[in-house]
Order: C-alpha cells, then structure tokens, then sequence
C-alpha cells in the first residue's frame, strides 16, 4: 500500500517574491499554454528517496515548484504507485527503487541525472544525484526547465560541474557592515555576532544551492582574528547548520597574525612549533562542532595585512602551516594571490603593480601543499572595466588555482549602475593562455585544475549580499550572482543563454520582456566601459576614495598603482618588454607577441599594455582621443536608451520592481552624463584636442549655476575640477536658504527642466523649483552615496517634463541646507520637452 506522508512545508516567504527577495526562484504561475503542455508529462506523485536533509529540500522545491508554476499539488509517497511518480534521490537509491531502469553509468561528483521513463508501463522522472547534493542539484535543474518553458516530456541528460569548488566569498565584518557591499547590512552578523534570525541566511543557501555553489566564507578577507575565537564557535556554528541542508560548507577568512593577536604566542612564524600547534588545535576544535567546514581563506601580506614576510618566510609557508592544519578534516585553505605594494614610487616608470600576483607567487610554484588553493583575480590589478586575463593564471602548473570574480560590483557602478558582468568573465575564462602541451588553455580549463592535472581548483565569486530584500539593492544586479553560479556550473554556457535563463526566471516568459532584458543585460558592460574608462584605461573612478565616481587622476601620483599616466601628449601605461614595465613578458610567447606590438594588441587593451599619443590611429581608424570621445557619448546615450526601452515594458513587469528598475536605470542615465562629461573634459584640456564632432565643452543648453543670480549662494570650486560643469558650483551657508535665478532666454512653449545638483551623505537638504512665481517641483537630497564631497558620486539629477514656459521667464532654485549639506546646484539645462535624457 501506498503510504502517503503529511508534512507542512517550511519553506521561503513566497508571498513577497515581487520585492526580489525570491529572485530567480519565484516559481510564478507558467501563463496557459505551458501549463497545459506540461500536464500530461508530469506524475501526480513524488518520491523522495531516504531523508537526507538535501534530498528533504530537492522534495520541498518540487512540490513548492510544481504548486507555484503549474497549480498542481504533488501527492508524496514513499513508493512508485501505478500511475508513475517523480523520483528523486542518490543514484544508488535510485537504482534499488527502480532496479528495472537501465541506470548503470555513473555519475560526476556533485552531478546528476535527468530521466523520463517507463517503470512497470507507468511513467516515471528520475531526478538521481551522484550525491544527496547532486540530487538537490537535479531538482533545481528540473525545475529551471519548466520555469523556462523548455520540455520535459522526454529527458536524459546527465550533467556534471566543470570545477570541484564553486564558492562564495563574502567580505562580511562582524560588526554588520559590508566591505564593498551594496545591499545593505550583513545577513550573518551583526554587532560582533552572529545574528539571531538566520532566515535570509537559509534563503541565500537555497539560492546558491539552485547554482550549484558548495562553499561560503562568510566573513571579509580583510578578517578580525576574533572569528577564530572558541566563544565565537557555537554561533558559527548555527550558520554552518542553516547551510548543510543545501550542501554548501562553511568557511571562515582568517587573519595570519591570529597566532599572536588571538592565541597570546609570542610570535605567529608559520615554522614555530608553537604556532604550528596552534592552527592545528584551532582546526582540531572547529572540526569537533562543524564535521563538513569548508577551510579557511586567506589574505597575507596584502594591503596591510600581515603574512609570512614579517618572519622571512614565503607564502607556501603561509598556507601550508594551515593547510595541513586542516588536512587531516578534508579542509581546503585558499591563499589569495592579490598581493602586491600598495607604496609603490609612481615617478619610477618601470614599476607595475600588475606584475605583483606573478612576481610573488611563480617562484613558489610547486611548493604548495595539495590542499591549498591560490585564490587569483582574474585580472592583473583589481576588477577593472576591463584588464586582461591574469597571466598568473598561467605560471602556476604545479599548484591548484581559483579564479576570484567580483560578483559585487565594487568598481562596477556598485549596484548604482546595471553591468551584467557575465561577458566580461566569460572573456576571460574563454581565453587562451596557450601554456601546458595539450592544445588550448583557456583560463577555464586550468583554474578547474585540467591543464595541469591538478587535484583541485575551481571558481570563487565575492557576492556581498545584504538584508536588502532583493540582496543587492538593484534587480537586475541578482544576474550576476546567478551568472558566476552558471559559469562555475559550465563555463561553456553562451552569455545569451545565461541572461535568457536569469530574464526568463526573474520576469517570467513574455518574449517582449525577455528580448528587452536580455538586450540591456548583453550590452551593459561594454556601455559602462564607454562611459568610464574605454581602451583598457580602468575605471577611472575615485581610487583613493570610495571607488564609485569619476574621477580622472584619483589614480595618479600615489602608491596604489592603478595608474594610466595620462598626460598633455598622451596616454596608457607602457607594460612592454622591450621598452615598458616588463608585464607582458608575463604571458606565454605568443600572448606575449600578441600584446607586444601594436599592429597585433587590441585596441580594448590598447591603453592597459601601451604608452601612445592621443593622435594614435586604433584599428578601427579613429584617434584614440576621438575614440574616447566617441565612446563617451556613445555610452551615456545607450543608458538612455535602456530606460526607454525599460520603460515600454509598464504592465508586462509587476509594479513594485518596474519601477524599481525604471528609478534605477533613470539615475544611471544622469550619471552616465556626469561621466561622459567629466571624462571627455579632462581629456580635451589634458590634449588641447577639440572633439571633431564639437560636443566636448559645448552645451547649448546648459546655464551654469556659477553664473546665475545669487541670492545667499556662493561659488564653490569642486574637486577634482572636472567632476563640476564650468568652473564649478554653488552652495548655500548653513542656517541659510539661498536661491539662484536662471534666465529663459528661448522661445516660449514646453520645455524639460534639468536640475543638475550635489547630493552629499551629511544631511538632506531641500529645494524647490520655481518657473516665473509657480512652484513646479521640490525635493530633498537625501541620498546616502558613499561622499560628503561634492563630486562626481554626488552629482545628481533631476528632470522636471513639460514645463510651460514664456521667452525671458525667471527659473528660480531655491535651496534649504540641512546638517553638513548646501543645497549644492551645478546647472540647469533647459531642453525641447522629450529630450531630457541624452
Ligand atoms: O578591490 C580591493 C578592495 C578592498 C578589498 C581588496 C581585496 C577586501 O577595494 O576592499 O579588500 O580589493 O580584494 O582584498
């Protein structure tokens, strides 16, 4: 007899998944004809094999899945009834239950299988994992299948991760906060423990689970040694059991002095015995309460961070004192490669920090212990707009790597900006190093440890998720984090496919919404590149401040080695060989040919690899100060138009997160503007090269602020200068109310108002807007962006539409500071009504 099991289903808040918070696993109602499709090829009852917590969660997500999408409720059962069921469980369950389907091939580890068939003339789908985890796996893939409307009528495949390690890291503080976290406080800690709701923590693991991720560290790099502390366990301790069920391991970042600052030794000299004992008993002592932890990561000798250079010892020193701490619980130390002087001499033009990560660690190659990782970005600085692949990546055939890919988009527009970063690791992780004997050598194949035949390897993406209901503050960002988990899962998925997935499951299956997305998604980073820093310049964002807005020479003149030595006659950094840096001679000879010259470089990377003129022709025949120019003005517009292209979408997305975007893309259109102007500035006074289209510091609708009536206000220079339209701004004393008065020159009829303002994080200043005496709008700034300056991060915009106006009517601003804020105004423009954003 058939015995059917009642439970109540403990699972996720679905009620609120239109705030993001379910992201792309919404399991929302499939529209008609889907549902229907699916009706006949799907059993009416579930068989969960065994009770395995992950094999308990693949159970939960397909009733909860098979509810939500197609409004049919799942009976469960403990076996195969007549009529067929859906049987999930280990391959070897799988194959006692249903000992007459041919299911003899294994399966990969952590992978799984995917089967239609027919058990006694009855039908059956067998979701079996190599691995409880695998089987979790499988569900989810099942289900993603029937989100996207692909068939399940007739299955078999059998899919297995590209990598062993696929894992987060989360620079989380103890204290709550985030490092270079853009969705708000940490979902693990707060005020120096671990916090008492855990709930975001057990949906992030079903998140991460449906991507295949299997290990966490869930604190920063940048770590307090506090989290090795024995007090500190038992809370450590519960997030790790949150976590289990979706079979993902707890990690922690440890600091290397912890020996000292923690354990009271006299020294933390990875040889002394002492402190040998030490990470042995630590590790000892976490393995007792947490059987499956993950290992540890570690940043050394970085940054200010202690490492083994304080003892004259190397970095396989450093990680193998914990390495074999950990050995002998099956733990993994991952080591980062992100080391380098931040005190370098900028005057000297043969120093390089993107030579650092190969000059410190090819030398040790080999001398790692088999479970330590070097943990490597995958680009020679930090996360730029766009470097090339790390040639580190390539030196090391003797010891497992890990690529490191930023899912938080530090210098990315910080969730602020939509950058899908898919194509831009799928560039790298596609490119071929040409090392090693075998043909190609793409940086995929050798992280995941099958160049070099190595035991281990794989991929770590740096999530950063908040409390923020939708995690990153931004919808669309969620991609990111959906796309590192598919890459990890299968490097070899298109960017196509991967947006199409992350639209179909975020937005449902409309074509229009999907096309849309999908557009926007495929093309945001090469437009943030445009209108930031083109021609492998970097970013040109505030380095030595908050990384976010523009600001051209931030990276100059200091230590920090991001430098692109832009300068009256030209720019770019010359890493060549013969006469640069010597960082080219990093790459394989034919790399090394390829970047080497300028016939062969590509101008994407032009300016990262070489030293030229403005007036150098790129391939494409353009100067590269026109090219820079040019693609300035060709990124502010592509925004704009995906905020009109968004905006066609009202009503084919729900409300909440339609306009969440719409808002979104709205700001990132402004500031695409504040950069395009600020960099095609600072390069046309750098140059004295006008724009040969004449656009460059001519805008004939602009009225400067600086240049209005002032009444209160006072001119202000802004720094750095190019951040600020004319010669600067305005602002208000404080315990004042100011307002500046603009002229309309124009011919009457409707006009857009553009109010171009500062909007600091030191208070909430108010204005008003005034055509002749009418009121047309007021605001306040209160905006909390990382800046109490007025600069680019606090240049901000506001557009009133379809304002009547009358030829010589006054436009008033007047400005209400608040706190540390002067109802700052940079300009207003004045433009035919319908072409605000341009
Ligand atoms: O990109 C830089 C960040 C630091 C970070 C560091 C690193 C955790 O600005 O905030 O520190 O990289 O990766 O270690």
């Amino acid at each position: 007899m058939m015995r059917v099991l009642c439970f109540v289903l403990l699972l996720p808040a679905l009620a609120s998944a239109e705030t993001g918070e379910a992201a792309w696993l919404r399991y929302a109602p499939l529209a008609g004809n889907a549902a229907r499709r699916d009706e006949s090829a799907l059993p009416r009852t579930l068989v969960a094999l065994g009770d395995a917590a992950p094999i308990l969660k693949a159970r939960d997500e397909i009733v909860l899945g098979v509810r939500g999408m197609l409004g049919r409720e799942l009976t469960i059962a403990a076996q195969v009834p007549a009529g067929g069921a859906i049987v999930v469980g280990t391959l070897a369950r799988v194959r006692d239950a249903l000992p007459q389907l041919d299911l003899r091939d294994g399966i990969g580890p952590d992978g799984f299988r995917l089967k239609t068939a027919l058990h006694n003339g009855a039908r059956v789908i067998v979701i079996a994992g190599e691995s409880e985890r695998g089987a979790l796996y499988g569900a989810f893939a099942w289900l993603r299948r029937i989100a996207t409307n692909e068939a399940i009528a007739t299955l078999d495949e059998t899919q297995v991760p590209y990598a062993p390690l696929r894992w987060v890291n989360e620079w989380n503080n103890i204290d709550g906060s985030i490092e270079r976290g853009y969705g708000g406080r940490s979902i693990f800690w707060d005020a120096g423990h671990i916090r008492q709701d855990l709930s975001r923590v057990a949906e992030y693991g079903r998140l991460l689970a449906s991507l295949g991720i299997n290990g966490i560290s869930i604190n920063s790099v940048n770590a307090n040694p506090v989290v090795l502390s024995p007090e500190l366990l038992p809370e450590v301790v519960r997030v790790a059991e949150v976590l289990r069920p979706w079979g993902i391991r707890l990690a922690l970042a440890i600091d290397f002095g912890s020996p000292q600052s923690l354990g009271k030794l006299p020294t933390y000299d990875p040889l002394d015995p002492s402190v040998i004992a030490w990470w042995k008993a630590r590790a000892d002592d976490i393995y007792k309460a947490i059987p499956d932890f993950g290992g540890f990561v570690l940043k050394a000798d970085s940054e200010g961070r202690v490492g083994p250079s304080a003892y004259g010892r190397t970095h396989a020193d450093a990680a193998n004192v914990v390495a074999r701490a950990l050995a002998p619980h099956g733990g993994v130390i991952f080591y980062r490669g992100f080391v380098y002087d931040h005190h370098m001499d900028w005057n000297n033009p043969k120093n390089d920090r993107a030579r650092a990560a190969y000059d410190n660690f090819h030398p040790l190659d080999g001398q790692f212990d088999e479970n330590a990782i070097v943990q490597i970005k995958h680009g020679p600085i930090d996360f730029q707009v766009r470097e090339p692949a790390s040639p580190l990546v390539g030196a090391l055939e003797r010891t497992n790597e890990a690529i490191e890919l930023q899912i938080t988009q530090e210098y990315m527009g910080q969730a602020r900006h939509t950058v899908f970063l898919v194509p831009m690791w799928k560039e790298t992780l596609d490119f071929d190093l040409h090392v090693g004997a075998g043909g190609p050598s793409p940086v995929k194949a050798i992280v995941a440890g099958r160049t070099f035949h190595r035991p281990t390897g794989g991929f770590v993406g740096v999530s950063n998720v908040g409390l923020a209901p939708n995690w990153f503050n931004n919808h669309l960002s969620q991609a990111n984090l959906y796309g590192f988990g598919r890459l990890a899962w299968n490097p070899d998925l298109t960017s196509r496919q991967i947006a199409g997935e992350w639209t179909r499951l975020t937005f449902g299956n409309d074509p229009r919404v999907l096309e849309t997305v999908t557009r926007i998604q495929l093309d945001s980073w090469r437009t943030y590149e445009n209108y930031t820093g083109p021609l492998g310049l970097q970013t040109l964002t505030d380095i030595v401040g908050n990384h976010y807005g523009v600001a051209v020479e931030a990276s100059e003149r200091n230590g920090w080695g991001q430098w692109h030595r832009a300068d009256e006659k030209g720019v770019g950094m010359d890493r060549n060989v013969v006469t640069g840096t010597g960082f080219i001679g990093q790459y394989s000879p034919p790399v090394r040919a390829m970047y080497e010259s300028l016939e062969s470089c590509p101008d994407e990377l032009l300016l990262f690899m070489h030293h030229v003129p403005y007036t150098h022709r790129l391939h494409s025949g353009k100067t590269v100060l026109q090219h820079i120019y040019d693609s300035h003005y060709d990124g502010a517009a592509a925004v704009a138009g995906y905020l009109r292209d968004w905006s066609a979408l009202k009503g084919r997305v729900d409300d909440p997160r339609f306009e969440d975007v719409r808002a979104q893309l709205e700001y990132q259109a402004g500031q695409a503007i504040v950069w395009r102007d600020a960099v095609t500035r600072w390069f046309h006074r750098a140059s004295g090269i006008a724009d040969t289209t004449g656009r460059v510091d001519n805008y004939p609708d602009r009225i400067e602020a600086e240049g209005a009536q002032l009444n209160g206000y006072l001119v202000k220079a802004v720094t750095p200068w190019e951040t600020a339209s004319g010669t600067g701004g305005i602002e208000c004393p404080p315990s004042a109310s100011c307002a500046a008065q603009f002229k309309y020159a124009g011919p009457s009829g409707t006009r857009d108002i553009v109010v171009q303002y500062f909007d600091v994080n030191t208070g909430a200043a108010r204005f008003r807007l005034r055509a002749g005496d009418r009121v047309i709008g007021e605001w306040t700034a209160s905006d909390r962006l990382a800046t109490r300056r007025l600069d680019g991060s606090s240049s901000s915009r506001r557009i009133f539409t379809a304002v009547a106006l009358k030829s010589g009517d006054t436009i008033t601003i007047e400005g209400i500071p608040d706190g540390g804020e002067t109802a700052a105004l940079d300009y207003i423009e004045i433009q035919q009504t319908g072409r605000s954003i341009r």
